[in-house]
């Protein structure tokens, strides 16, 4: 039976022929949003990250660098998981395509295919790129005036001809674009739908799927001289993740067909086209959404000098901290849309957004509840018609940022948080509990109430993007484990007046720039 409370995502899975970079680090933390925003809503989550390990182009890496592509692979492969582990992703399950489960449910999936008549061999003569590991048909290539020849994506690309097996994609056409009527949120942004739907109706051609001029890649079923072109391995790996070719086995009744599939705007044919033609033709179900990011670029602005290369997810994470990197890229690029980072705009979120705005208002708030109060949650009076607008502000942000969640708008959601967040800092200002404590000390009491109860909802709802410090912020808000999800939002979980709270430390430090930094 499927479970309607089930919910799988998945990142791409990588080539790990370099080291891991930004835009590796980009999707894993978006995607880790999404999972632990469905977690903390009550969703029984299954979260997969991994590696792509077969193909020409880590062959041809591995050659560069005198080694075999399976020593390539041991020593980038551990890379790849430190960077998982070091942005604390929460993700379930990390898988290589080199695993023997994976050839057996790849070739699992190609005999299906070749069942249902949708393979045949024959001979392929045109372009591939190495790079992108994808065919081009002439007229989407351009030639230089040097006489080099480039693929849509400006990534050089070779006359290739030899053996291959094909798949029928060409048969596709009709039944994809009827899916994809019948499914409009099957691929986002809109913008990446429009474009796959027009390459769709421009006509498909069959797809060569196997190559024979090497052998780094699972084995075609009864043809051993053929290797699967990478991408038919790559995509599999979502469904080997949940037990195929075992489509009766608990977890893929349970998580297939995949929620959504979060990948990089550039590997939208393959996931929105080709994935569910596959798909189509092996009998299985399609998954229910491919939503495309958009590109990181690195502005080029000042960087420090101790933030050395800043590609490198390791060293920025070094330099900023985690939980500070997840928030600036979440909510400085519009989810779907290209961004860009500079040393500057990091510096800027940090200190505007989450050491003043969220940290500041924590640590007054609550060290005032440390000194005035016994560290004990204070007991409120009535209240006021501003105590009750901006606590009725908090209680409304989950509905809020759940109808964003809906189509990944993870930058909208954070917008709407830091929207409320500004609210309560004006409150906290004008309401001035500094003075009360000797005018007023019950209202003092209130105040600080309120305060520290918007800040427990400001925690959950951040729980996704800054775990560790949202984390930190429950802690000293005395909130239990099990109280921190989005249930435990609103009246249900309020503070109990009169428990203890531990002595308050700053959540959220400055940046503050050293000499090198501005240089
Ligand atoms: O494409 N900004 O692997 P990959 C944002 N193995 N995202 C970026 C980026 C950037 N500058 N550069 C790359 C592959 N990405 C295949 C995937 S899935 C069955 C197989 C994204 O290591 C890219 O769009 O080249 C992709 O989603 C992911 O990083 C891995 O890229």
């Amino acid at each position: 039976m499927a479970d309607r409370n089930a919910f799988y995502i998945t990142t791409a899975i990588a080539y790990p022929n370099g080291a891991p970079h930004i835009g590796h680090a980009y999707e894993v933390i978006a995607t880790d949003a999404i999972a632990r925003f469905q977690r903390l809503d009550g969703r029984n989550v299954f979260f997969m990250t991994g590696a792509d390990e077969h193909g020409i182009k880590m062959l041809q890496t591995a050659e560069k660098a005198g080694i075999t592509p399976a020593e390539l692979v041991e020593r980038n492969v551990p890379k790849f998981q430190e960077m998982v582990e070091r942005l604390n992703i929460s993700s379930d399950r990390y898988i290589r395509t080199t695993e023997q489960a994976h050839h057996v449910s790849s070739q699992a999936i190609w005999q299906k295919m070749e069942e249902a008549g949708d393979i045949y061999l024959d001979v392929y003569a045109g372009w591939y790129s190495v790079r992108d590991e994808a065919f081009y048909a002439e007229d989407e290539t351009t030639v230089q005036e040097n006489g080099t020849r480039f693929g849509p994506q400006g990534t050089p690309v070779e006359w290739v001809e030899e053996k291959s097996y094909f798949f029928r994609l060409s048969a596709y056409q009709d039944k994809l674009l009827a899916f994809y009527d019948a499914n409009p949120d099957f691929i986002g942004p809109d913008a990446r739908r429009n474009e796959v739907v027009s390459f769709v109706k421009g006509g498909l051609q069959d797809l060569s799927i196997s190559r024979t001029t090497f052998d780094w890649g699972v084995k075609v079923p009864g043809a051993p001289e053929h290797v699967m072109y990478v991408w038919v391995d790559a995509l599999t790996n979502y469904i080997t993740g949940v037990g195929y070719p075992d489509t009766e086995s608990e977890s893929f009744k349970k998580f297939w067909p995949a929620d959504a599939h979060i990948i990089g705007k550039d590997i939208i044919r393959f996931h929105a086209v080709y994935w569910p033609a596959f798909l189509m033709s092996a009998g299985v179900a399609p998954p229910k959404r491919v939503y495309a990011h958009g590109f990181l670029f690195n502005k080029g602005e000042k960087m420090s000098k101790s933030v050395g290369n800043v590609i490198d997810p390791f060293t920025l994470t070094d330099a900023y901290g985690v939980d500070q990197v997840r928030y600036f890229f979440l909510r400085e690029v519009p989810f779907g849309q290209d961004g860009s980072y500079s040393h500057e705009a990091i510096v800027q979120r940090i200190n505007a957004d989450l050491a003043n705005d969220l940290g500041n208002l924590a640590q007054r708030s609550l060290s005032m509840i440390g000194k005035n109060c016994d560290g004990k949650v204070p007991a409120p009076g009535e209240f006021t018609k501003a105590d009750k607008a901006i606590l009725v502000a908090a209680d409304n942000l989950v509905n809020e940022a759940r109808a964003a969640m809906k189509g990944f708008a993870l930058h909208t959601m954070l917008s709407s948080i830091w929207r409320v967040i500004a609210d309560a800092n004006r409150y906290f200002a004008s309401e001035e509990p500094w003075k009360l404590k000797a005018t007023n000390p019950q209202r003092m009491n209130t105040v600080l109430y309120v305060t520290a109860e918007v800040l427990r909802s400001f925690a959950i709802l951040t729980l996704p993007v800054t775990p560790t410090a949202s984390g930190k912020l429950l802690d000293i808000l005395g909130v239990s484990q099990s109280a921190r999800n989005f249930a435990a939002l609103g009246e249900g979980g309020r503070l109990v007046p009169g428990s203890d709270l531990p002595a308050p430390s700053p959540v959220y430090p400055r940046y503050v720039e050293t000499e090198e930094a501005t240089a």
